[in-house]
């Protein structure tokens, strides 16, 4: 196989349609991709006294060789790294914090726990990204965090994320990148509620308080993230998407727009476009919902196209965060962070193939022949060649060459642990 030939060939087509293939791929080269870090264990993490994994989120199956520590997990990591092509980020929970065998309460977290990430990150060139974890753990087994009626409580994960964002402040800090710190809370009630609005109230004033601590947006940007249920509060989602877009737009915050928490024919692709004329920057968790928010490993299906269209056409790739948020204990862990974040990738390259600005115009005159025809025959358009030389660029296995390295890796080292 020639994948230079190849190459050659796809970008004269792509050319005649006004496509600059080169300086796609120069510019794709520059769009990181925050990785969640928790594929790698199950979202286990490493507190002294870890609790069982709870908020209404799951992960289902026993695949062999998740990582038990921090070393493992970095190293699985970095594996998967070298199977991606481009520089990317990495995106930590609390949870993950080292604190030396010691009992550190989440309220008591500070940037030293997380110094050997931040070290890792500078030798590979990784920008970091935090979340404060408020589940698995005592005080939110309510089912309630920032919402909950208890006072102490409530203060208890104030403090948390505060602190948390204070983390996020020092790893922008020192790795001249800022970190987005996201809130996502699992508050929420199993059946109907008699009352929708205190506890909102509460959520409100918890947020108030946990921002009214200034951290430097040259180093930590701020964002929320809503749900429409979980397991355990089917019938009410205390941050919903109404609350936090509000909260957001209100407070100047990020919104972070979840995949998975939609009502399942409402699609995070067509709400980017109204999101990017009223704020800066957007965030995404990037993840695939199977009939619930089951946050399996994302493909390259048809809405994942479609948003990495909107964020090309409404030429924000600056603006638009893109993270990745799925946990499959299934399949090899490393392979599933291999196949979502390639899918990632290759959709946006996808998204930057395609004559945008002829099809805009298209549609402006009202040419709608034009535009759906176009648009159908750009799917069969040789994107597997200009993939495959993408990859090859970078360094890293064209094709599914990538899963003999992970076949490799995980016979002398997953299974092993
Ligand atoms: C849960 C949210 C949240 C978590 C991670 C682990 O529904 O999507 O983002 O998945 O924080
Ligand atoms: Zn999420």
């Amino acid at each position: 196989m020639s994948v230079k030939k190849n190459y050659e060939n796809a970008k004269q087509a792509y050319a005649k349609w006004g496509v600059d293939v080169d300086a796609v791929i120069e510019q794709l080269k520059n769009v990181p991709i925050s990785i969640h870090c928790w594929q790698g264990d199950d979202i286990a993490g490493f507190e002294v006294n870890q609790h069982e994994l709870s908020g209404g989120i799951d992960v289902t199956g026993n695949y062999p060789g998740k990582a038990t520590n921090p070393e493992e997990l970095r190293s699985d990591i970095e594996k998967a790294l070298s199977l991606i092509p481009g520089k990317h980020r990495i995106n930590l929970h609390a949870i993950y914090a080292e604190t030396n065998g010691e009992v550190v309460e989440r309220d008591q977290l500070e940037p030293k726990h997380f110094e050997n990430w931040v070290n890792w990150a500078k030798e590979q060139g990784l920008g970091l990204d935090f979340n404060p974890t408020l589940f698995s753990h005592p005080k939110a087994a309510d089912g309630l965090t920032l919402a909950h009626p208890d006072e102490e409580i409530r203060e208890f994960w104030i403090n948390h994320c505060i602190v948390s964002r204070k983390i996020g402040e020092y790893f922008g800090k020192e790795l001249g990148t800022p970190a987005l710190t996201n809130i996502w809370i699992p508050d929420g009630y199993k059946d109907i509620p008699s009352d929708r609005l205190t506890p909102r109230r509460r959520l409100k004033e918890s947020l108030d308080k946990i921002f009214a601590v200034e951290t430097d947006e040259k180093y930590n940007l701020d964002a929320v993230e809503s749900k429409v249920f979980g397991i355990g509060s089917e019938s009410y989602v205390v941050g919903s998407h109404e609350f936090y877009l509000n909260y957001a737009m209100k407070n100047d915050k990020l919104c972070l727009l979840d995949t998975g928490h939609y009502h399942p024919t409402e699609t995070v692709s067509n709400k980017l476009s109204s999101m990017l004329l009223f704020s800066e920057k957007v965030a995404l968790h990037v993840s695939r919902p199977v009939r619930w928010d089951s946050d399996h490993v994302v493909i390259l299906d048809d809405e994942l196209k479609e948003i990495a269209f909107e964020i090309v056409r409404n030429d924000a790739l600056d603006r638009v965060i893109i993270g990745l948020d799925f946990f499959d204990a299934s399949i090899n862990r490393v392979a599933a962070w291999t196949i979502g974040t390639r899918n990632m990738v290759k959709a946006l390259l996808y998204a930057m193939l395609s004559p945008n600005e002829y099809l805009k115009q298209l549609q402006e005159e009202g040419n709608f022949t034009d535009r759906l025809a176009i648009m159908e025959e750009f799917k069969t358009y040789p994107f597997g060649a200009i993939w495959d030389y993408y990859c090859e660029v970078m360094g890293v296995p064209v094709r599914e060459a990538w899963l003999d390295e992970v076949k490799t890796y995980e016979k002398e080292v997953l299974t092993k642990r």
